[in-house]
Order: structure tokens, then C-alpha cells, then sequence
């Protein structure tokens, strides 16, 4: 992808919050497998003349498997534990509710390096491989209804590039760390990339109950970039319940086509020197502008001494960017804004907020957070007074606009976690044990841009039984 430049660079380190994401609840669209659908099985051990149809005869090449006639249905799975070396391409299409699956077989997640995965299929599911190292991409998916879920994306360019012609990608539970490496990190030009989790230059993507960590690399160019999500190009894309940590920036949005972003129950926390949570860009930058980003309900706590919350730039207007009911605690500086902006609700502490003016129902407050957690007490200031938020239940799953400070009258809170009064497990973290039902669903598909989880669930299955429907239950013409 063309190089985004970042103008504004500005903060971190903080300590790591110790727990994860309970993501191994998400509801993904299940498939059984059809009958008469193949599994082709890929070893270092096999031979590429086999049919490569039992584990016991494989195929040997990711050269092999790219070339299989693969319908939908079909598996590729290469064998556990195993380094595969190569390109893995897969160009055919499995179908709505009958995907082609690439994953692994036996114990533990196969690793591919080399020229990794290239999917232009649609309908493909990638799934539990270790993706490192990668020439540039570590996974580039390119087609309708792809799945990306238990992959760990490491020491890449770019962790996972969501192609330009994409469209209803989920990236769903993977963890997505340590991408540091730019491209081509040459003095001047301003025309370093990478260092980048995710990439998202398609549309009606979702970016969700990810852990992703420290991507960023030096750049002769900039100093450090990198970051976890980069909207460059995509419209629609959701990036929610996702747990970050140590990103030189947890998002940056450019290109003029980028719209609709929206961001919600996310928790950002960086302790390098230099980070910022969300960057986006007026009219008036060359990559920008950027339409439509809406931030809600995320907990951010940056820690570095040049620290920035968030910055839009060059010509930023109620259009292009909305802040609500998130937390920002910033050790650097609050925000930057050149022009105005949308939003309000939101608790700013610890930084300067170099001129930034509160909106309605902001307060610069300390946010009154549980020790070594980003959870507030029952007591902070962040508990039920959020307005109407867009998920149905907060990044541990716990249901939101639950009464927090036992007061009687119920209500979200503002910032990626709800507390219930008298709620001993309220603290305690991995599980959600709330179930799939409503994780991440939203109250309002149209508001949030993206139709519910369940409703993706119910969308798959059905669209699998129908055929070929094309149709994702995802709500495409939301725009
Ligand atoms: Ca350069
Ligand atoms: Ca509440
Ligand atoms: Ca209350």
C-alpha cells in the first residue's frame, strides 16, 4: 500500500495490563463441514505427487497446495508445530456458510514464513497459524466473507493487510504482535510504512477481540511508526473489544476514500516514550480527508512523556470525527485539533490539554480507575453517566447500562468497562462467562455501522443454506 504519512507524532510506555481479552467466546460463523468436502493435509514430511487427501499421505509444498482445485467446504491444513516456507495462495471460493478453510492439523499452529498467505479467494477462513516474518504482508486477503480468527501475526510489515477489494473481512480473536518492521526505511521522502497490526483498505471490515501489542519500528523517516489498526481506504470498519498495548499509535486513518470508522470498547494502554491512541486528518492533509470516525467508549491510558490522546489535523470538522464517552488518560497531551469536532461525554486526565476545550458533559477528572487496571471502582466518576452506547456489552462481556453505583438508576459507563455494584467477579478477568449471546452485538446495526454478531451468525448460516446468496447478513448497504 502507498506509504500514510504521519505528521504528528507525540507520545509512550505503560505497563501492560495483565489480562486478556476474553476472546475465545466470540461467535464466528460455524460451518459443518459438507459432505463430500476434501481436506487436503500439507507436512514437511509428505510428498507433492500425493493426493494429499489422509495425514498419513501428505502433500509436502505451500507450491502444491496453492495450486488445489479447492471448493467450498475444502481444508487445507498444515501440520502443527511445523515451519512452512513459501507462498500459500488461494484463489478459489468457498461459499456463504461453507467457506474454504486454511488452518492446521495435529498439535499446535503450523508456521508459515517466506511470502505467507495470499488470499484473492472469498470465502475463505484462515485460521490458527503462527504467520512470521513474512516478506511483506503476513496475511493479504483480497475477497468477500474472508475470516482471519486464531492467528498469531508476528515480525511482519504489515501483520494483515485487508485488501482494497474486500469486502465483510472479519479479523476476529488473533493476536497481532511485534509486527516491526518498515518499509523501505530510506532518509526523506516521508515514504516509510509498516510496523502495522492490521491494514484495512477494504470495506465493512471488522477488527474485533484482538490482543495486539507493541507494533511499531524505527523509520528513517519518522522516528518510530507503527501501529495496530490503519484505516487506509476502508469504509465501514469496525474496530471493537480489542485489547492494545505498547503501539506507536493504536490507530491512524488516511486516504480519502477511508469513511465510517467506527472504534468502540477498545482498551488502548502504551508506556513508550512516544504514542498516540487515534490519528486522523482534515481536508486539508494530503492523505485526508477522513469521513465519518467515531470513537466511543474506548479506555485509554497512555504513560509516556510525549504522549498524545488523539490528534485531528489540518481542517478537522464535525464530519470527520466524533469523541464520546471515552476515557483518555494521557500523561502527554490530551488532544489535538485544528479545526472542531463532535462528541462530548468524555473524561480526560493526567495530561495538558494544550488548548483543547472540554465539549458538553466532558470533564478533565481523575477516572478513578481499580489499581493496575483501566476497570473503574464503583465510586469513579466514569460509572452511569455514558449516553446510549454502541455495543451491547463491554470489553469483559459484562452487559452494559447496568446500575454501577448502587444507586438505583441504571446506566452505561463512560470507557470500555461496566461496573455492577456488589459484583464481586467484576474484577476478575479472561472470562466472561456472559456466553456468546450479545457479546459485541450492537443495540443499533445502523448506528454502529456493522450488523450484530448474532446477526452475522444467523447471516452465514442462513446464506449457507440458500446458496449462493452473496449475501453476508453483515448489512452492506449501511452507507
Ligand atoms: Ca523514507
Ligand atoms: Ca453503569
Ligand atoms: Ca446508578
Amino acid at each position: 500500500m502507498a506509504p500514510m504519512s504521519t505528521k504528528l507524532r507525540s507520545s509512550a510506555r505503560l505497563a501492560l495490563v495483565a489480562f486478556a481479552v476474553a476472546a475465545s467466546s466470540v461467535a464466528l460463523p460455524q460451518t459443518a463441514q459438507a459432505a463430500g468436502a476434501t481436506t487436503y493435509y500439507v507436512s514437511p514430511s509428505g510428498n507433492d505427487s500425493n493426493a494429499g487427501t489422509s495425514p498419513g499421505s501428505p502433500i509436502r509444498t505451500l507450491g502444491r497446495a496453492s495450486g488445489l482445485g479447492l471448493n467450498p467446504g475444502d481444508s487445507v491444513l498444515l501440520q502443527g508445530g511445523a515451519t512452512f516456507s513459501g507462498k500459500l495462495a488461494v484463489w478459489r471460493n468457498g461459499a456463504a456458510g461453507n467457506p474454504i478453510t486454511v488452518g492446521s492439523y495435529g498439535t499446535g499452529r503450523a508456521i508459515v514464513t517466506g511470502d505467507c498467505l495470499e488470499v484473492g479467494g472469498s470465502y475463505v477462513t484462515m485460521r490458527d497459524l503462527t504467520i512470521t516474518g513474512c516478506t511483506s504482508n503476513g496475511i493479504w486477503t483480497n475477497g468477500t466473507g474472508n475470516v482471519v480468527t486464531g492467528v498469531e501475526a508476528t515480525h511482519n510489515i504489515h501483520g494483515i493487510d485487508v485488501g482494497p477489494q474486500s469486502k465483510n473481512t472479519q479479523i476476529v480473536s488473533n493476536y497481532l504482535h511485534h509486527n516491526d518492521r518498515m518499509a523501505p526505511n530510506t532518509p526523506g521522502a516521508f515514504d516509510d510504512y509498516g510496523a502495522v497490526g492490521v491494514v484495512v483498505e477494504g470495506d465493512g471490515t471488522e477488527v474485533a477481540y484482538n490482543t495486539i501489542t507493541d507494533n511499531w519500528a524505527p523509520s528513517a523517516d519518522f522516528g518510530t511508526d507503527g501501529s495496530a489498526v490503519e484505516i487506509y481506504g476502508g469504509i465501514g470498519t469496525s474496530v471493537h473489544h480489542n485489547l492494545a498495548s505498547n503501539n506507536r499509535t493504536f490507530t491512524e486513518l488516511g486516504n480519502k476514500r477511508s469513511a465510517n470508522t467506527v472504534y468502540a470498547y477498545n482498551q488502548v494502554t502504551s508506556s513508550l516514550t512516544e504514542s498516540e491512541f487515534l490519528i486522523t486528518r482534515g481536508d486539508r492533509d494530503y492523505f485526508g480527508p477522513v469521513a465519518g470516525t467515531r470513537a466511543e467508549n474506548n479506555s485509554v491510558q497512555l504513560t509516556g512523556a510525549k504522549s498524545l490522546g488523539f490528534s485531528c489535523y489540518a481542517g478537522c470538522t464535525p464530519t470527520y470525527f466524533s469523541l464520546s464517552n471515552n476515557v483518555l488518560d494521557v500523561a502527554g497531551r490530551i488532544g489535538y485539533l485544528e479545526g472542531s469536532m463532535t462528541g462530548g461525554n468524555n473524561v480526560y486526565w493526567r495530561g495538558s490539554m494544550g488548548g483543547l476545550k472540554l465539549m458538553p458533559g466532558d470533564r478533565y477528572v481523575d477516572p478513578g480507575f481499580k489499581p493496575g487496571t483501566l476497570v473503574p471502582t464503583s465510586t469513579s466518576p466514569l460509572v452511569d453517566v455514558a449516553t446510549q452506547p454502541l455495543m451491547d456489552s463491554d470489553l469483559k462481556g459484562t452487559q452494559t447500562g447496568v446500575d454501577g453505583n448502587g444507586d438505583g438508576k441504571s446506566g452505561a459507563d463512560i470507557g470500555a468497562y461496566e461496573v455492577k455494584s456488589k459484583d464481586g467477579k467484576q474484577g476478575k478477568s479472561g472470562k466472561s462467562g456472559k456466553g456468546k449471546k450479545g457479546k459485541g452485538g450492537k443495540k443499533d446495526g445502523k448506528k454502529a455501522g456493522k450488523g450484530s454478531k448474532d446477526g452475522k451468525k444467523a447471516g452465514h448460516g442462513k446464506s449457507g443454506k440458500s446458496g449462493k446468496s452473496g449475501k453476508s447478513g453483515k448489512g452492506k448497504h449501511r452507507h
